[in-house]
């Protein structure tokens, strides 16, 4: 089936149920039944971002937190192998969370193992951040960093750390909401505008929203942050995404997520709900004329690409310019993805893995019409954050390589990419044994890493000596 004949479906809201029961129909049999998850309607996903975004800023409530849906079983997370096969075995010992399963296509998941040849040294620059979501850097090398407990410091290449950026506003800091993701506007040196994610207070809950505001002459606070996009509000705490990139296009690009619970899961399928979507937008929050569904009846103009389960890492090809993406999968469907605007992405009507209470997703299917593949997946899972590609020529052999956080892998994944496949992967950071949320390059080629951690660390990654 074509995208668009999907999209027709999805619109009317009753293909969507056939599809589900297909899957479960056709998929491998198991004891455990999936949840009725499609049967169900869902819980208005149709909120719109133009009201919630009308809506003024709100101070803190003190709203009852939803905490999300608890796994039914304890989820067995096998800890990352701290040894290394050697070079061109399998990366990947240990057995999948879903072993009846089949990759797409060869190389799309446990690739060969491979290792850096030029000695690394990686330096704690900075300790002590707390729970660090992501860094920025500015035109004169220093960088914006943000904590997810809600503030934004500027941190120099010495690991001098400054006090908090004043004027950032309040944030929830719960599960996985917080001060998210910090954008530095490509005319940042001359009109010094930044891009902060944050899970904010909304009369009726919180929510995820993107504001911009000029960091003042003195670095000391924001000024003049305005709302670009607020999402409907919630009560859960787990499900925000947040991440984002500015294109080669110069339009800002946001992940959001489904809320996690299956009475809103299946708004990521619902282009008339910003949930579970990338997201796309002029600078100042207008929407650009040439997004994909900006003239579907019904759709939400924003919508870039669909079908997304928590994307929290967003970058560009150095080569094409095209948008990558990670996406927390279930447990044992982490993904890597190459967006294509309008494309599907297809959670949840087909994912790798299980539920994170043993159930099985769609029936266990990985594959439907109309939806489109991971680049790479990873049974078991390692919690994906944010990705950036190595462009710099302080470590040639690492030039074309797309470099993935792990948070529950606590490791850094190097991957080794070919025509838009990976050909090896490799576990860096290893011996720090920390929760990895962010990794950008530094203009001078040196790769810069936040750990998720209260006494949250900034790692420098270059050739030694
Ligand atoms: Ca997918």
């Amino acid at each position: 089936m074509k995208p668009s004949l999907i999209l027709a479906a999805l619109l009317t809201g009753t293909t969507l149920v056939h599809a589900a029961e297909g899957a479960k129909a056709e998929g491998p049999k198991t004891e455990q039944q999936p949840r009725p998850w499609a049967e169900r309607p869902p819980v208005d996903p149709t909120l719109l971002v133009e009201q919630a975004s009308r809506e003024p800023f709100t101070e803190p409530n003190d709203l009852p937190l939803f905490p999300g849906l608890p796994p039914t079983a304890p989820v067995q997370r096998q800890p990352t192998p701290r040894e290394v096969p050697p070079e061109g075995q399998i990366l990947e010992g240990r057995p999948a969370v879903n072993p009846t399963q089949q990759p797409a296509f060869p190389g799309q998941t446990r690739a060969a193992a491979v290792r850096t040849a030029t000695p690394i040294e990686e330096r704690v620059v900075a300790r002590g951040l707390s729970h660090p979501w992501s860094l920025a850097f500015l035109p004169d090398g220093r960088m914006l960093v943000t904590e997810k407990s809600g503030t934004l410091r500027i941190v120099t290449q010495r690991g001098e750390v400054s006090a908090p950026v004043g004027n950032v506003p309040p944030v929830l800091f719960a599960g996985d909401c917080g001060l998210l993701a910090v954008l530095v506007d490509p005319d940042f040196a001359t009109n010094r505008l930044i891009y902060l994610s944050f899970v904010g207070y909304r009369p009726k809950g919180h929510a995820l929203m993107v504001v911009r505001g000029r960091l003042s002459d003195d670095d000391g606070a924001i000024e003049g942050i305005t709302q670009l996009l607020t999402l409907p509000a919630h009560t859960g705490i787990n499900h925000y995404a947040g991440g984002m990139v500015i294109g080669h296009d110069g339009k800002l690009y946001l992940g959001t997520s489904e809320w996690i619970s299956d009475e809103t899961r299946i708004a990521a399928q619902l282009p008339a709900s910003p949930m579970g979507k990338i997201l796309r937008i002029n600078r100042d929050g207008s929407i650009p004329s040439d997004n994909p569904y900006v003239n579907v009846s019904g759709a939400e103009p924003r919508v870039w690409s669909i079908g997304h389960r928590d994307p929290e890492g967003l970058t560009l090809d150095p080569k094409t310019g095209g948008l990558w993406i990670s996406d927390h999968g279930p447990q044992g469907g982490d993904e890597i993805d190459r967006v294509e605007p309008g494309h599907n992405y297809g959670w949840p009507l087909v994912a790798y893995g299980k539920r994170y209470d043993g159930g099985l997703l769609g029936g266990g299917r990985t594959q439907f019409p109309g939806t489109e593949q991971p680049a790479y997946y990873w049974d078991p899972a390692i919690a994906p954050a944010g990705i950036t590609f190595y462009t710099g020529d302080r470590v040639p052999e690492w030039q074309g390589n797309l470099f993935v956080s792990a948070l529950g892998g606590r490791h850094l994944a190097r991957l080794v990419m070919a025509d838009g496949k990976v050909t090896g992967e490799e576990r860096l950071l290893l011996s720090h044994n920390q929760r990895v949320r962010d990794v950008k390059q530094a203009p001078d080629g040196t790769l810069w890493v936040l750990t998720d951690d209260a006494d949250g660390r900034l790692i420098r990654l270059a050739p030694r000596g």
